[in-house]
């Protein structure tokens, strides 16, 4: 198992040419406002304050780069779906999200989060077949096990891949965790560590 020996903010943007220079494996979290990026971030690298997380949703607006044990990094990215926000605003996130997510080229995965109390949702539908259709591999993490049961979970997972399978060939692999009590998060670690190994830089 993969321990954290250090976890530090690196920079926050939202143009590509200020990014890290991408010579150094990369994992992403994006999903709905709210449904917990920043927590998660904080439980898997066990800082509480390293991510800002809020009750108010909305609290993420740029790209946060955070460098993991001087090896790897970390993105806590802006929520979708903020009802909030002006259309301009919506407009621009997928703007220069979408630019992320296509170009970036150390990215080796995305994880896309899900709250696991809840149905399968369109938006969070269709921010997989978006992905989807543009061959961005991803791995799915349903949020907040510790708000219900397991069983309840376990068949909105369930539905949830059921959606997908309409679309997919394949389904994604998926984690059930919680920021709350770290369910899941060394799992999520593990993954990282294996596809660490494999990173080589391309030319
Ligand atoms: N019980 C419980 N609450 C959680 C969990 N994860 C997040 N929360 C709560 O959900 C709220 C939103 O968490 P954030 O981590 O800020 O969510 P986010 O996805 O980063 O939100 P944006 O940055 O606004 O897109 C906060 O009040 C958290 O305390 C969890 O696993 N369990
Ligand atoms: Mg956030």
């Amino acid at each position: 198992m993969m321990m954290i020996k250090s976890a530090e903010f690196v920079c926050s943007n939202t143009k590509m040419d200020k990014l890290p220079p991408p010579l150094l494996p990369e994992y992403a979290f994006i999903g709905r406002s709210n449904v917990g990026k920043s927590s998660l971030i904080n439980a898997i690298t066990q800082r509480k304050g390293l991510a800002k997380t809020s009750q108010t949703p909305g609290k993420t607006q740029l790209i946060n780069h955070f460098l993991i044990n001087k090896d790897w990094y970390l993105v806590d990215l802006p929520g979708y779906g903020y009802a909030k926000t002006s259309r301009d605003n919506r407009a621009e996130w997928g703007k220069f999200i979408k630019k992320y997510l296509f170009s970036r080229e150390n990215l080796q995965c995305v994880f896309v989060l899900i709250d696991s109390r809840l149905k399968p949702q369109k938006i969070d539908l269709d921010f997989c077949y978006m992905l989807g259709d543009k061959g961005i591999p991803f791995i799915l993490i349903f949020t907040k096990a510790d708000k219900q049961s397991h069983l309840k979970s376990d068949q909105n997972i369930v539905l949830f891949h059921k959606a997908l399978a309409q679309w997919f060939e394949e389904i994604p692999a998926h984690y059930l965790t919680s920021a709350e009590n770290r369910l899941g998060c060394d799992d999520v670690l593990t993954l990282i560590n294996d596809v660490n190994l494999k990173f080589t830089i391309e030319h």
